[in-house]
C-alpha cells in the first residue's frame, strides 16, 4: 500500500541521506548535498528502484519534512539527524525561544541528570519546539519523559542554537543544570 512504501522510502533516505550513503557508493558533499540523478541511479542498481515523481512525492509528504531539495532542484539533502561526521549542514546559529522540549526515555534520565544531554551518535542534540513532538521522540526508545531545556539561558551564555529546516532545533550538548526533569 501506498502509505506504506512512502515509509520505506523515507527509511532508505534516511539511512543513505545521514548515516551511510557508502551502503550504495553514493556521495554527499560537506553540506549534506547528494545529486539527485546519481541518487536515482544509485538506489536502482542496489535494489530500491525510485523515480523522480515517487521521490519529490516523498520529500513534500513526509511527516517531518526530513529532507529537502535545493533550490534547483537537482540536489537533494536530509534536514537533520546526520550521524556522518563529514557532514556540516553550515546553519546559521539563531536565537532559540525561551524553552525547548527534548523527549527522552525514562530509563535515561538518571544518566542524563549526571552528564546532560550528549548527542550520542548524531552531531547534535535534538530539541522541539512543543511537548507532542517530544512525547513523539521519547516513546521510540520507551516510556517517554519531556525534558523542559533553558535554551534562552543557555544562548545567554554563549551556546550556539541553530534550526534545521524542518524546524528542528539542535544544539551540540545541553549541560544538566539547565534541564528541568518533570
Ligand atoms: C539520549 C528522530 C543517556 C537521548 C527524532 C535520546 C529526532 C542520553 C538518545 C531525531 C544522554 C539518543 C533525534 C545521556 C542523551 N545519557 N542518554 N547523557 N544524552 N541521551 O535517536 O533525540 O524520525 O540519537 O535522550 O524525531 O531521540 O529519525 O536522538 O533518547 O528528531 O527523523 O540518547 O531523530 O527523527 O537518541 O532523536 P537519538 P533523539 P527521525
Amino acid at each position: 500500500n501506498h502509505a506504506r512504501h512512502h515509509e520505506r522510502i523515507s527509511r532508505f533516505l534516511s539511512l543513505i541521506l545521514r548515516h551511510a550513503p557508502d551502503t550504495i557508493g553514493l556521495a554527499l558533499d560537506g553540506n549534506g548535498w547528494a545529486d539527485v540523478a546519481e541518487l536515482l541511479e544509485k538506489a536502482a542498481r542496489h535494489g530500491t528502484p525510485l523515480t523522480l515523481d515517487l521521490l519529490r512525492d516523498v520529500v513534500a509528504t513526509n511527516d517531518k519534512q526530513r529532507f529537502a531539495f535545493s533550490d534547483d532542484g537537482l540536489r537533494i539533502r536530509a534536514s537533520q539527524g546526520h550521524s556522518l561526521r563529514s557532514v556540516d549542514l553550515a546553519l546559521q546559529p539563531q536565537t532559540p525561544p525561551d524553552v525547548l522540549y527534548h523527549g527522552t526515555a525514562s530509563r535515561f534520565v538518571t544518566s542524563i541528570r549526571q552528564a546532560g544531554l550528549r548527542p550520542g551518535a548524531r552531531r547534535h542534540v535534538h530539541l522541539s519546539t512543543d511537548i507532542d513532538t517530544a512525547v513523539k521522540v521519547g516513546t521510540r526508545y520507551g516510556v517517554p519523559v519531556v525534558l523542559t531545556i533553558q535554551a534562552a539561558a543557555m544562548h545567554a551564555l554563549g551556546h550556539l542554537f541553530y534550526r534545521a529546516d524542518n524546524g528542528v532545533w539542535l544544539t551540540d550538548a545541553v549541560p544538566a543544570r539547565f534541564i528541568a526533569f518533570p
